[in-house]
């Protein structure tokens, strides 16, 4: 059997957040390292390892992820933020169970690092 994700382990109650959001498909809480003002995370109780292994029978969950994690933004009052998606572990995803980072409330250089 596959170890279980830190994130697979907070879907289950067994690790702690700051949850902000969750419904039968998703779960959005607050980064544990925030990179700015505002950082969510938002995650599918689905645990797809990284959007290399999505498919079509995704495509509802994926648009879902990406219309709370819209709404969240909004929610926090932020009127500018990055959505960054870290696919393998050289674009710097450490954790593998796909989520969307919401990133907000200071400025954002571009290119990303
Ligand atoms: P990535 O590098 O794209 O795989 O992002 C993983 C993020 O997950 C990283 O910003 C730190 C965050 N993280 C890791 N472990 C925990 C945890 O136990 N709780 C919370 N809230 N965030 C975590």
């Amino acid at each position: 059997m596959t170890e279980k994700t830190i994130f697979s382990k907070i879907i289950a109650g067994e690790v702690p957040c700051d949850e902000v959001y969750q419904d039968s498909k998703c779960l959005a809480f607050r980064d544990i390292q925030p990179q700015a003002p505002i950082h969510i995370l938002v995650i599918p109780k689905k645990a797809i390892p990284s959007l290399k292994e999505v498919s079509a029978s995704d495509k509802e969950l994926l648009g879902h992820l990406l219309l709370i994690a819209s709404d969240l933004a909004k929610k926090e009052g932020l009127e500018n933020w990055r959505t960054v998606i870290n696919t393998g572990a050289e674009a710097g995803q450490t954790v593998f169970h796909l989520h969307l980072h919401v990133i907000g409330g200071r400025p954002l250089n571009w290119p990303p690092g």
